[in-house]
């Protein structure tokens, strides 16, 4: 019989991704969308797989418990992978309390509903390098047993979901597992995310259609990946034989400078003629740098990165060079 799976977030980024991933192994996929006023573009990224799963889509949101209990008893998953949230560091910041709320709150509701309608059904909780601030080992990595001191109401609240699985597994003996994913981009990437940004408008310059492009902080490092690589690796930690949290990571950090200067080079041209600072994109709080030790999921579980930083970047900026083909 076919394993069935309930995404939370299916229409974000990675949500779209391990959908198809589900789909591909055979599962039934089920989703939910919080009700926004315009329907049209709410599924833009399922496009691909749109007719396969439109009548498995409910509306539901994780501020209202009522609404998840609702989509668990009517769909029974054997899965579930919460990756709803509002996942924007610097909104975090504008938005403290909505933030808490769906990404704590949210993860504490549909922990209540799993545990009331389905205590058998295993649950992926979508955690975060965030969670770990400006925390590093010595030897420079960050690990699942790094101590965590976010620097983001977003990476406070992302700390509550993980602390709250983890005490939901030993208090009430449910599967529930976090990932700790460092960031993960794709040409799904929401634009307001400093991958995609750079890569839009640096192909709009190279277009014509813009002259500059503002940045907040170019020193910062982060441990980029690609969003496919993540979602698989989302999928094995619920396939392990018993819960567990595990770091996922590619161990390669870049700046903000190294990855404007790859894109633009790409396109022929040098990012410091077009690169600007704007301090609005700078956060209270600077998180400075990120990067992963994944030593566990690999050893545990197998898990391989198939993307390098340059792959990724060269993915996207093709993607936004065939949709601005003039
Ligand atoms: P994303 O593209 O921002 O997607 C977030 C999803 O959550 C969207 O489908 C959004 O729906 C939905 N959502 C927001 N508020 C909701 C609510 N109150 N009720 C129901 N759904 C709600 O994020 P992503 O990049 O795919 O990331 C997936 C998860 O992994 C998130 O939890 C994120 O915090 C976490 N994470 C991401 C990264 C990364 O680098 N991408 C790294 C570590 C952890 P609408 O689009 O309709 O608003
Ligand atoms: O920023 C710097 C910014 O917004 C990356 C989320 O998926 O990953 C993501 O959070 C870096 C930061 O991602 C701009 O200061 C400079 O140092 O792309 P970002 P993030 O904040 O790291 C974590 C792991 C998550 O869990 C989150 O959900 O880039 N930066 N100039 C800029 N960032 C943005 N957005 N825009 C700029 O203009």
């Amino acid at each position: 019989m076919s394993k069935s799976a309930l995404i939370t977030g299916i229409n974000g980024q990675d949500g779209s991704y391990l959908a198809e991933l589900l789909l591909e192994r055979g599962y039934i996929v089920y989703g939910i969308l919080k009700r926004n006023s315009v329907a049209e573009n709410q599924t833009a990224r399922l496009d691909d797989i749109y007719w396969v799963i439109k009548d498995n889509l409910f509306y539901a949101d994780m501020l209202d418990m009522a609404s998840l209990v609702g989509v668990l008893q009517k769909c029974e998953p054997d899965e579930i992978y919460n990756l709803a949230a509002q996942s924007h560091v610097r909104i975090s910041f504008d938005q403290p309390i909505y933030t808490l709320q769906t990404v704590a709150v949210g993860t504490l509701n549909l922990l209540e509903a799993i545990k009331l309608t389905c205590p058998k059904a295993k649950m992926y909780q979508a955690s975060s390098s965030e969670m770990f601030g400006n925390s590093i080992d010595d030897d420079g990595f960050q690990r699942e047993t790094t101590p965590m001191i976010p620097t983001s109401p977003y990476g406070c609240a992302k700390v509550y979901g993980y602390n709250i699985v983890r005490n939901y597994r030993s208090s009430y003996n449910l599967f529930v597992s976090n990932g700790i994913l460092f960031n993960h981009e794709s040409p799904r990437r929401g634009t307001n995310f400093v991958t995609n940004k750079v890569v839009k408008t640096a192909v709009e310059i190279a277009r014509g259609m813009k002259e500059e492009l503002k940045l907040g902080n170019l020193d910062a490092a982060r441990d980029w990946g690609h969003a496919k690589d993540y979602v698989k690796a989302m999928w094995m930690i619920l396939q392990h034989d018993t819960p567990d949290d595990f770091v996922c990571a590619t161990g390669v950090s870049h700046t903000v400078r190294d990855l404007c200067e790859y894109v633009f080079s790409r396109l022929n041209m040098n990012y410091n003629d077009y690169v600007g600072h704007d301090m609005k994109y700078y956060r209270p709080e600077e998180l400075n740098v990120l990067k992963g030790d994944s030593s566990k999921l690999k050893t545990t579980l197998g898990w391989e990165k198939t993307y390098t930083f340059e792959s990724m970047l060269d993915e996207m900026i093709k993607y936004w060079r065939n949709k601005y083909v003039l």
